[in-house]
C-alpha cells in the first residue's frame, strides 16, 4: 500500500485554519485508523499474580471501610491503555473485590453487564433482582443490564471475586449510569432449580420475563461436565461455554464466558482468534503461551490477550487444570 502524504506535509498556517474550524484531514491519519490487513491492538499481553494482589486488597480492607467504598475493588488495569483507563481490553474491565465478614455492598443497578467469578472464600452471596446466589468457589453468577444488585458476607474468612464487565465499551458509547438503591427483598425465585435440565417452564408469564433465565452457573457443574468431555473427546480443547439455556446462545449480549480444561501433559494451540481475551485459573497450574511471551499461571492467577495473538496452554502438572476465559467473540459477531 502507498505511503500517503503526513501533516507535516501541509502548510501550518493551512492547519491552523483548518483546527480553527474543528477540521480535520483524513489522509495523513488514515493508515492508523485502518490498517492493512489486521489491527494494531493498545490491549497488551498483561499478567497479574494473586499472590501480588491478595495483600493489596487485604490492606484496603484495612485502608477503606466498605461504606466509604460501596465496592472495595483493585482493577486489573492494562499499560496499553493506559492505567487510568481501567481497561484490561478495549471491551474488557476487570477488577478483584473483597468483601469482609459481616459487610454489606448495598443494592444498585447498572446499564454495563458484569459477571462475578468467585475466587476465594465461602458463605458470601449476591443477590440479583431478588434472587439470592450463594458464592462458591469457581462459581459464575450475571448481574445484567438493568437487573439490581448487591453483596452480603455470612461467613468468618475474606471472600474475593473477580469482576468481569463490559464497562469500557459502555462508558465509550457514553452510555454508562448507576441507579443506587439500598437492599433488595429476597423472592424464592425458583430458577436455580428451573434450568440446566433440558426442560424448561411452559408456562408463558415465566419464560416472557426473563430475559435472564439463569443467573449462577455453579463450578461443580462446569467441571464435572469438563471432566465428563475429556473422557470422550479425543481431538481440540474441551471447552464449555456459558450460555442462556432457553436460546443457547452466549449468557450475556457483549462478552462471551467459557472454561477449558488441559490434561495433565497437554498441549493445545488454541485457534486464531480476532477477539482479546482473559484467561483465569480456577484450578492447577498453566503456562500460558500469548505470541512470544510466557506467564505461569498458579491458581487464582490472571492474564489477557489482545487480539489475534497467538495462544498456547501447556500443563506440565500431574493434574488437570480448568480455566476461566472472558472474550469479546459475542460483540465482535453482532458488529
Ligand atoms: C459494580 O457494580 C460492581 O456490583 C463491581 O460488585 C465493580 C465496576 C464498575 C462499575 C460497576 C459490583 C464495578 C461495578
Amino acid at each position: 500500500m502507498e505511503q500517503l502524504a503526513k501533516l507535516e506535509d501541509l502548510p501550518t498556517s493551512y492547519v491552523a485554519n483548518l483546527t480553527q474550524n474543528n477540521l480535520v484531514p483524513l489522509w495523513p491519519s488514515l493508515r492508523n485508523v485502518l490498517p492493512p490487513l489486521k489491527p494494531i491492538p493498545h490491549t497488551k499481553a498483561t499478567f497479574w499474580k494473586f499472590n501480588d494482589i491478595k495483600p493489596l486488597l487485604i490492606e484496603a480492607g484495612e485502608l477503606t471501610p466498605i461504606e466509604k467504598a460501596e465496592r472495595r475493588v483493585l482493577v486489573l488495569a492494562n499499560p496499553g491503555h493506559g492505567l487510568e483507563n481501567m481497561r484490561a481490553t478495549s471491551v474488557i474491565y476487570l477488577g478483584m473485590q473483597l468483601l469482609l465478614p459481616k459487610e454489606w455492598a448495598p443494592a444498585h443497578r447498572h446499564t454495563p453487564n458484569a459477571v462475578r467469578l468467585i475466587v476465594e472464600g465461602e458463605k458470601a452471596y449476591t443477590t440479583v433482582e431478588g434472587e439470592k446466589c450463594p458464592m462458591s468457589h469457581g462459581d459464575l453468577i450475571l448481574t445484567p443490564s438493568g437487573l439490581w444488585h448487591e453483596h452480603g458476607h455470612d461467613g468468618d474468612e475474606p471472600v474475593i471475586w473477580l469482576d468481569v464487565l463490559d464497562l469500557p465499551l459502555v462508558y465509550y458509547m457514553e452510555a454508562s449510569y448507576v441507579e443506587g438503591g439500598e437492599c433488595q427483598p429476597v423472592m424464592n425465585t425458583g430458577t436455580k432449580s428451573r434450568y440446566g435440565r433440558g426442560l424448561v417452564p411452559t408456562q408463558h408469564h415465566i419464560r416472557a420475563k426473563n430475559n435472564y433465565p439463569m443467573l449462577r452457573y455453579p463450578w461443580v457443574e462446569a467441571k464435572q461436565l469438563l471432566v465428563d468431555l475429556a473422557e470422550t473427546q479425543s481431538q481440540g480443547p474441551i471447552q464449555v461455554a456459558y450460555v442462556n439455556p432457553e436460546t443457547g446462545e452466549d449468557c450475556q449480549k457483549i462478552i462471551g464466558y467459557s472454561a477449558v480444561m488441559v490434561r495433565s501433559n497437554e498441549t493445545i494451540q488454541m485457534s486464531p482468534c480476532s477477539a482479546a481475551q482473559v484467561f483465569h485459573l480456577i484450578e492447577g497450574q498453566l503456562e500460558l503461551r500469548i505470541g512470544t511471551e510466557t506467564f505461569n499461571l498458579e491458581k487464582a492467577d490472571t492474564a489477557c490477550a489482545p487480539c489475534f495473538a497467538q495462544i498456547d496452554l501447556f500443563n506440565r502438572s500431574s493434574e488437570p487444570c480448568f480455566i476461566f476465559i472472558a472474550d469479546e467473540a459475542p460483540i465482535q459477531k453482532k458488529l
